[in-house]
């Protein structure tokens, strides 16, 4: 995992750290590294602007004699990965869901959303799960009214962790049954409602419009984008075009546990300006890990 942007930031800590180098260099080691990037999945955008971070740190490095070169070169490589990701604390989403609790204001409503098979209806299982976890009662809307066997497959994978859901046919209006868990979750007690939705691509404009209707209606508290790590450039496009129609709050990024090349992390938040919360880490309910900078920088500078 991560091998390739690994020895992208490996490579030029040591190109800068040996070597004096001319402008001249410093513009051809950056271009060449920009291509390693976008090899690793980091989009062209991303790359520059962290080029273009490096490049005025190190105009402004001033290292002192006898003092370790490689470290602060590493350290500003740090420095600038750590400006472009963006983290948040699952915290906030806990506290925010407690805070609407006590205010006796109805369920905390979280929509999701993303493309096609991305991992939305394992996600949303899997949050409900911490959900439960932090004493919360969560209750899930199956809004896939769409696609073959969507309800089956949400009814027992939340039947595992024992979460209740709220259904109707296919081919019902998925905003009605998003309306109808949250109005059966207000009634029950309830303290958060998931509303998982059916995958879509950033082309088809009637889904998404559809989804745009289900968010009109609900009201969300949180709208969670689920993409997919290993889609590479593709999922920051879909990322831009999802937060485009429906304003994304939160992003989770699943299948981390495959072999992914990482740079869709840096790049979807680059593209979007929003926080990456959770990571996927593998098809078992447990298998969903805060995401943190840390998890990143530590992997690839280690
Ligand atoms: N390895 C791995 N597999 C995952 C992860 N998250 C989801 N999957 C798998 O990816 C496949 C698709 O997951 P779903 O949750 O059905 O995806 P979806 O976005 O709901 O799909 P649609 O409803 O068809 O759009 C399933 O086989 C999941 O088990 C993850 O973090 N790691
Ligand atoms: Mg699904």
């Amino acid at each position: 995992m991560l091998e390739g942007l690994r020895k992208a930031f490996t490579n030029l800590i040591e190109h800068f750290s040996t070597t004096q180098l001319s402008d001249k260099d410093v513009h051809q080691i950056l271009d060449e590294f920009k291509l390693e990037l976008a090899a690793n999945d980091v989009s062209m955008e991303a790359a520059d602007r962290i080029s273009e971070l490096i490049d005025e740190k190190l105009r402004s490095l001033r290292v002192p004699r006898f003092s370790d070169r490689y470290s602060m070169i590493r350290q500003i490589m740090i420095e600038v990965l750590s400006s472009v990701i963006i983290e948040i604390s699952p915290e906030i989403l806990f506290m925010a869901i407690k805070a609407k609790k006590l205010s006796n204001a109805g369920p905390y409503v979280i929509l999701f959303v993303g493309p096609n098979g991305g991992g939305k209806t394992t996600t949303v299982v899997k949050i409900a799960n911490l959900f439960k976890k932090e004493g919360l009662k969560p209750m899930i809307a199956c809004s896939d009214t769409f696609r073959a066997a969507a309800i089956e497959q949400l009814k027992a994978l939340a039947e595992k962790i024992g979460v209740k859901t709220v259904s109707q046919e296919y081919g019902s209006d998925p905003a009605a049954v998003a309306v109808d868990a949250i109005n059966s979750a207000r009634a029950g007690g309830f303290h958060v409602v998931l509303i998982d939705t059916a995958g879509r691509t950033e082309v088809d404009k009637n889904l998404l419009e559809e989804m745009r209707k289900i968010k009109r209606v609900t009201m969300p508290d949180s709208v969670i984008y689920v993409g997919d790590s290993l889609a590479g450039n593709v999922a920051v496009e879909q990322a831009r075009q999802f937060h485009s129609y429906v304003g994304i709050d939160y992003v989770v990024l699943t299948k981390f546990d495959s072999d992914t090349r990482g740079g869709s992390a840096i790049s979807i938040c680059h593209a979007i300006g929003k926080p990456i919360i959770f990571i996927g880490t593998g098809q078992g309910l447990d298998d969903l890990l805060p995401f943190t900078k840390e998890f990143l920088i530590n992997r690839l500078f280690a």
